[in-house]
């Protein structure tokens, strides 16, 4: 029907708005009354194909606005402004999806492979692609009968609660476990006095953090140390006390036992997940589930295996797309899935469904039910059945085609997990997991030949690769790897396991000259190597330093295995650096700017400070019987998982 035909409906004085037109009908006159109330099935479907199309045209607008990653995730997720001004790239705290989005506009900015026309080309095909698609659909349903519409929207509603019923059944059967007594969980004292001062420091400074939290943003998610009140970033939706679940962990092992207790109190009596709200599967899976399970690991409370494993359920949802690979956000009330919108062409992120094994598989374990172990064994069938560009792993990978997006490469933001994951999977499973140990090797192998470098003054970088061509950055995050190659070298392929430790530490080396570089002695987000400089930030939107453990992880790995004793040296610089100008009355709070002499505060005291960043220094101060790396492995926030060997059985799991 052509629209014009449509006006005198608009036009009538009768009736109501548009909204009661579309809504009803029935009272009014039925078919052939003349307000609105009285449209026919056709009109409505016609007024319902322009509504979509004009929507469509808002979105196709917002793309041709400059640096619309930021304003789309400005919308739909919103956080605190003061991370926002902190970081005007990344507007979460967490590790990877903000990273993306900066990733995204760094694309955009530089355009690698280089030319903004391009890059405007690439947004004109995307929104094109988008409307095509929007009008094939609602020709589509144009041409059903209104009886068919409506039973496939009763098949979809159907599909949806079975499914929830099935995820639902998974928890309602949770079999009784034995539990095993964990292996060093509290250490002894150090028998070297000053050692013994520093370490007693560290938990002085969990004291301070935790505290602080308590006092002024009690079952929140975070705290905002200068403000003194809550902080909420939306990567966990309505889900609450983030720094409470995190932090479970950390006080156990420090022996901070009334802290425990009300923590585990509050997690019994407030911890929610039957809220209507839309997380990032991998914010929540590492910080929550595996919180979670590392609290139950260690103290053998029911209720923390009870709510692990709830949540788990409440993820599941997220595997519903056509490869099995996990949407990146999830309605955990809905069961309703989606991709970041700024992601290549609707991709699901590597680092985010790369780093859900060790969580689910231990979820397997601890709920005798193996639908957790399939998820993330058919991620790994979906990859290894992929041709790898050069065998590298591409950043993006599209749930429903199965394809890779685009072909950016990181250990960084958007890649780096998922590698510390392949290793972890075959430390985790003792070293029976076979595929997962090759696939480790092979990977690192293949970022040693095509994006490790060594600078002109001698300090060796892991830069990123897109499409072939290499950015000599290296991010913060990209420090976790110096640890991660020292871990993975005792098994590297013969010969190799020098190499590895020597790798390892030259990242670390690498890393320290990024925190000694700047002027408060903590590392910025992220450091280049071109433009004449080494290991500096040259870019105002790279200068920021949000609490973040990656390069004290890696001096904690290389001290646990080499004992050279510079990783305490550079460990104890890292301490007095945070008290000097992080440490604040109501708390830690990130800074704006590592170079500037005087205060930048973020007001953020992320809640992977204190499961990570307090945590990794507290055990470089430690014996190494505190947590032996033969016994735990630990999640990409520092939560605590068992080595499952063959013979530890909690719970018998079921095959379906
Ligand atoms: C943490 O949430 C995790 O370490 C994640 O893997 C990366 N980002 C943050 C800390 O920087």
């Amino acid at each position: 029907m052509p629209v014009g035909g449509l006006l005198p409906l608009f036009s009538s004085p009768v009736g109501g708005g548009l909204g009661g037109g579309l809504g009803g009908g029935s009272g009014g006159g039925g078919r052939k009354g003349s307000g609105p109330a009285a449209f026919r099935l056709t009109e409505k479907f016609v007024l319902l194909l322009v509504f979509s199309a004009f929507i469509t045209l808002c979105f196709g607008a917002i793309f041709f606005l400059p640096d619309s990653s930021k304003l789309l995730s400005g919308v739909l997720f919103h956080s605190s402004p003061a991370l926002q001004s902190a970081a005007d790239h990344k507007p979460g705290p967490g590790g990877h999806a903000e990273d993306a989005a900066e990733g995204r506009a760094g694309r955009g900015e530089e355009g690698a492979p280089g030319d903004p026309a391009a890059a405007l080309e690439d947004n004109l095909a995307r929104i094109r692609e988008n409307h095509e698609r929007a009008l094939r659909e609602a020709k589509e349903t144009l041409q059903k009968l209104p009886e068919e519409i409506q039973r496939d929207i009763l098949l979809e509603k159907e599909k949806v609660a079975q499914d929830q019923l099935r995820d639902k059944a998974v928890f309602r059967r949770l079999p009784p476990v034995a539990f095993v007594p964990p292996v060093g969980a509290v250490g002894r004292e150090p028998a070297d006095a000053a050692i013994r001062e520093k370490r007693a420091k560290i938990k002085e400074m969990m004291k301070h953090a935790w505290n602080n939290y308590k006092s002024y943003a009690w079952g929140l998610n975070e705290l905002k140390p200068i403000s003194k009140e809550g902080h909420s970033s939306s990567l966990f939706g309505n889900i609450k006390g983030a720094t409470i679940v995190d932090a479970l962990d950390t006080l156990f092992i420090m022996e901070m036992k009334d802290e425990f207790e009300d923590a585990k109190s509050w997690v019994q009596k407030n911890l929610d997940f039957n809220v209507n709200a839309e997380v990032s599967v991998f914010e929540v899976n590492i910080r929550f589930v595996g919180g979670l399970l590392s609290a139950y690991y260690l103290s053998g409370e029911e209720i923390f295996r009870k709510k692990a494993v709830e949540l788990g359920v409440k993820l599941l949802p997220a595997f519903h797309t056509p490869s099995g690979i996990p949407w990146a956000l999830l309605n955990i009330k809905s069961g309703i899935g989606r991709n970041w919108p700024w992601a290549s062409g609707g991709s699901s992120i590597l680092a985010e469904f790369g780093t859900l094994h060790l969580e689910f598989i231990h979820l397997s374990h601890l709920s005798g039910n193996s639908i957790f172990a399939e998820k993330v064994m058919n991620i790994r069938t979906v990859l290894n059945n992929l041709e790898k560009p050069q065998g590298l792993y591409p950043n993006y990978l599209n749930p429903s085609s199965g394809q890779w997006g685009q072909y950016h490469v990181s250990v960084g933001g958007l890649g780096d997990s998922f590698y510390e994951y392949l290793l972890k999977a075959w430390l985790m499973s003792d070293k029976t997991d076979l595929e997962a140990k090759k696939m480790y090797f092979d990977a690192v192998q293949a970022i040693e030949t095509h994006l490790i470098r060594k600078s002109s003054k001698g300090l060796t970088y892991i830069a990123e690769w897109k499409g072939g061509l290499l950015e000599h950055k290296m991010g913060h995050l990209t420090c976790f790897a110096g640890g991660m190659f020292a871990l993975g070298a005792d098994d590297a392929p013969a010969g190799l396991t020098q190499h590895y430790l020597h790798l390892g530490a030259e990242i670390a080396r690498t890393c320290h000259e990024s925190y000694n570089r700047t002027f408060v002695k903590l590392g910025p987000e992220a450091f280049r190597f071109d433009g004449g400089v080494e290991a500096i930030a040259t870019r105002q939107n790279e200068k920021y330093y949000i609490l973040r453990p990656e390069v004290v992880e890696t001096y904690m790995y290389m001290w646990r295995l080499t004992h050279d004793p510079k990783y305490r040296k550079w460990a104890w610089e890292a301490v007095e650096a945070l008290e000097n100008h992080c440490r604040v009355n109501g708390g830690y709070s990130g800074l704006r700017d590592v170079y500037l002499k005087h205060n930048s505060y973020d007001d953020v005291q992320q809640s992977f400070f204190l499961a990570e960043t307090l945590k990794y220094l507290y055990l470089i101060f430690s014996d190494d019987d505190l947590l032996p790396l033969e016994h735990w492995i630990f999640n990409t926030e520092a939560h605590l998982l068992p080595i499952l060997s063959p013979n530890r059985k909690e719970v018998e799991v079921n095959e379906k």
